[in-house]
Parts: C-alpha cells; structure tokens; sequence
C-alpha cells in the first residue's frame, strides 16, 4: 500500500526546547526588538549594522542549538510516511535532525543573500558585518524573509497541503501571513492535528493537542505510526 503523505506546517514553538526564542511568547524576540527596527526591508537600508547584528546574534544562537525531541520525532516520521516539512523557522534544527524535505518559506539564516542578484552564500557559521558585499558589490543581507517582502515557496506549499493526507501544525501562533493560510487548505478527508503551547483559536478541523512539542509531538507520530 502506498504511504502516506504528511506536510508538517512548523513555526518557533518547535525550536523553543533547543533554547531558540520565540517571537510573540512572553519574553519573545517582539518583546526585546522592534518588527520595524530589525525585520524589515526599511530597517536594514536605515540602520543596516543594527538589523545585521540582530541576524548575527541569532545566527550564533542557532549554532549552538541542538534539535530536540520535537524536531527528532518528525524526522523519525520518514520511516513511515511521506514526510514535507513547511517551516517558518530560519533555524536548520530540521535538517540536523535528519529531516530530509524541508521548505522554508521565511528564509534560512546560515546563509546569506546578494540583495542584486539573489545569490546565496553559505555563511559556515560567520557572522555578515556591514561592508561583506556580494560580487555586485553590493551589502549582503541575511537570507531570511523581512515583514513587506513575498514568502518563498508559497504555491508549493498550498500544493503540498492540498494533496496532503495528514496536516500536522507544531508550534506557530499562525499569526503570519500567508503562510497562516495554509490552515484553510487540507482536503476535506485529511487528518490534521495542531501541536502547540498556546494559541488564539484552533482552525477548523484540526485535532488540537495542547502541550510542549517534545511531549505531544512524539506521542501523536506513535499514535499515527499505528494507522501508517
Ligand atoms: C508578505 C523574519 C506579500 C525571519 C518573519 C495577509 C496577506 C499577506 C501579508 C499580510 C497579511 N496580513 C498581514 C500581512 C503582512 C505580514 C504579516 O503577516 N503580519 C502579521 C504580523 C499580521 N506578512 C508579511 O509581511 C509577509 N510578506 O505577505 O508579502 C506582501 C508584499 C508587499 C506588501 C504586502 C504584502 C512576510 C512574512 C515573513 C516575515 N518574517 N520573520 C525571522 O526573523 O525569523 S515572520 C516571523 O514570525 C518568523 O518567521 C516566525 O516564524 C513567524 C511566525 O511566528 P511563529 O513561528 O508562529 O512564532 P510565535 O512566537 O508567533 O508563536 C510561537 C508559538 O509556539 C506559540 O503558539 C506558542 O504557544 C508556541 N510554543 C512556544 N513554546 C512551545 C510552543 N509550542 C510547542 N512547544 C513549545 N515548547
């Protein structure tokens, strides 16, 4: 029998347990920096070295991170399924979990961009300091998608959810769009679940499981490794 597909839709709250902020959480990244100050393409033209050390201390935060049980749970999942993962996040956790189809729709933060031609550049774990110019001699930016700017991947992404046969949502407070909208698009036969701490409201459809990741993630893949 064929397997079956599961998109996993993940945001912050599946990174928390490796020690990585959150944005809108108590004591989040938006508690500390201004959107408008750090994440914005009009921030980085009006204070570029402000908006580069916030992208380098991050960068260095997310190299000293590890996945956690969260993150090694979904990789697992590939045993059985197959496994897309769609991430808001800019940390590569997926992948050093060993999850091997990851879509980041916001932009990886290892890399950096030339804001000419859109090259990137793998950074090995170095910081971008202002005057670091692409081969257009322009300053190069991190790689990740600011507030005003078109996500990567979307179309993909409602293509992937769409023929999905399980929807699994971990750790998003949904409060971005568009990705926030890929929520309306499962099939109606699709099984979805929400994993998060907190959220405002539950989408329609999906089986809500309250709790940390590293706790309900693992619970919800042995529950579904059953029915594979
Ligand atoms: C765009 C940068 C087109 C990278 C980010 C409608 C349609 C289109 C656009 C808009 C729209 N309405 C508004 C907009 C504009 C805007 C937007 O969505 N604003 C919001 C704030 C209202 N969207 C955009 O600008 C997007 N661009 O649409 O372009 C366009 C072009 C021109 C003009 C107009 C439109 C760009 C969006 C990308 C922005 N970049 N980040 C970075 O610095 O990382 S978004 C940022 O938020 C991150 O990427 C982050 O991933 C994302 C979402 O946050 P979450 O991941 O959900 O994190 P959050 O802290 O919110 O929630 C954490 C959750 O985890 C909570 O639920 C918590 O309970 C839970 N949790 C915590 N701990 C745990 C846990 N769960 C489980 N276990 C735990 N241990």
């Amino acid at each position: 029998m064929a397997r079956k597909s599961m998109v996993v839709l993940s945001g912050a709250g599946v990174s928390a347990e490796s020690g990585l902020a959150t944005f809108r959480d108590n004591g989040g990244l938006w508690d500390n920096y201004s959107v408008y100050e750090v994440a914005t393409p009009e921030a980085f033209h009006k204070n570029p070295k402000l908006v580069l050390d916030f992208y380098n201390f991050r960068r260095q935060e997310v190299l000293k991170a590890l996945p956690n049980l969260a993150h090694q749970a979904l990789a697992a999942a590939e045993e059985d399924f197959d496994v897309t993962i769609v991430t808001q996040n800019v940390d590569d956790l997926h992948e050093r979990a060993g999850s091997s189809q990851v879509i980041h729709v916001h932009g990886l933060i290892t890399q950096a961009r030339s804001s000419v031609s859109g090259e990137l550049f793998d950074l090995k774990g170095q910081d971008i300091q202002l005057g670091d110019q692409c081969p257009e001699g322009a300053q190069l930016r991190p790689h990740v998608v600011w507030f005003g700017e078109y996500i990567n991947h979307m179309d993909e992404a409602v293509e992937l959810v769409a023929a999905a046969d399980i929807v699994l949502v971990v750790g998003t407070s949904l409060t971005v769009y568009p990705f926030a909208s890929l929520v309306d698009c499962p099939r109606p036969d699709a099984q979805c679940y929400l994993v998060t701490q907190d959220i405002d409201a539950v989408p329609s459809g999906f089986d809500y499981r309250q709790g940390p990741a590293s706790v309900e993630l693992p619970k919800l893949m042995h529950e579904l490794k059953q029915l594979a």
